[in-house]
């Protein structure tokens, strides 16, 4: 069992798991888009204070130049969410340096504390723009390290911020960690997390979204904490200590809801595959939900785009009865 925890400690530190791809949200996520509002946003549309936070993370051993890329970075057109008048601005800002992610109010989103902590590399604010509708914007290059070195990492954090500064439509977009300026080719051994996920569920009830919260050997409980859930079916754990049986709470429009669940032995060093899937009666749309975990000690647990540990978990879904 050490040897186990021992070794999947060092597939986390190392970068060595099979990460070859860093789109967020994750392929094995199968979550549609990422969703900021504008700063004028009213919160019942499912995004809590305007902001989100991803962090990449690069292995020491990668020198070549990376790129962060925005798909459809503009407010306005297909996928963005309208309310009245297309009037948004969406900054995007990329940080690297010291503190750009061991700065605790960066983890923990803290607005009007130091959560823009680090060096700004790269900054640009979107408007309704149909130039960058449904395509890519690229930032960069950045050199690995620009990123802030992190040893227990073993590599290089670079940070993104995306925030809305006017207006109050809904901004969707992807990203994407690339080693080249024009097209998406993943960065080996790099990966992306964050703390608190702000994003769209599918409106097709039978796509089932996950999250995977990395639990490390010191968490005996985590708190899961999820806004505006619109009663969109139901958020179930799986892991090799549980089948899916257990739930975890949602809540209502515009509601905060928390739950505690109690963490295995087998858990520990691991994912768990949080299963979010939608109700099936509820005809639900445009769902943008919030979601963070934490600790027993109030700290926030990280999610990855790519699941870590003795992954996966070959459980039947099934999407019955809610
Ligand atoms: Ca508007
Ligand atoms: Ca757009
Ligand atoms: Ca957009
Ligand atoms: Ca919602």
């Amino acid at each position: 069992m050490l040897k186990k925890a021992v070794f999947s400690l060092f597939l986390l530190l190392s970068g060595l798991t099979q990460t070859f791809a860093q789109p967020v949200p994750g392929l094995d996520e199968n979550i549609p888009h990422l969703v900021t509002f504008g700063s004028e946003g009213d919160i019942a549309w499912g995004d809590d204070n305007f902001c989100q936070i991803i962090f990449f993370k690069i292995p020491e051993s990668f020198t070549q130049p990376v790129y962060i890329r925005v798909y459809d970075p503009d407010t306005g057109g297909n996928i963005d969410e309208q309310k009245g008048e297309w009037n948004t601005g969406m900054s995007y800002s990329i940080f690297g340096g010291k503190g750009a992610w061991s700065e605790k109010d960066a983890q923990d989103m803290v607005l009007d504390g130091n959560y823009d902590s680090g060096t700004l590399l790269a900054s640009k604010e979107f408007y309704e723009n149909s130039e960058y509708d449904e395509k890519w914007y690229t930032f960069g290059p950045f050199n690995p390290s620009e990123g802030e070195f992190r040893k227990e990492f073993g590599g290089y954090i670079f940070k993104i911020i995306i925030e809305g500064i006017s207006g109050d439509d809904g901004n969707l977009y992807n990203l994407y960690l690339s080693n080249h300026p024009d097209r998406n080719h993943a960065v080996e051994g790099a990966s992306a997390f964050y703390y608190k996920y702000k994003f769209r569920l599918h409106d097709d009830i039978n796509e089932v979204a996950h999250i995977y919260p990395h639990i490390d050997e010191k968490v005996v409980s985590i708190k899961q904490t999820n806004f505006d859930w619109d009663n969109d079916g139901r958020i179930q754990i799986v892991s090799l200590a549980r089948p899916g049986d257990e739930l975890m709470k949602i809540g209502g429009d515009s509601e905060w809801v928390s739950s505690t669940h109690k963490i295995y032995e087998e858990e520990k060093t691991n994912s768990l595959d949080l299963q979010m899937i939608k109700s099936q009666k509820g005809n639900i749309k445009n769902n943008n939900v919030v979601i963070y975990l934490e600790n027993q000690y109030g700290e926030k647990l990280p999610f990855f785009s790519i699941p870590i540990g003795e992954y996966k978990y070959q459980s039947n879904i099934s999407v019955e009865g809610f």
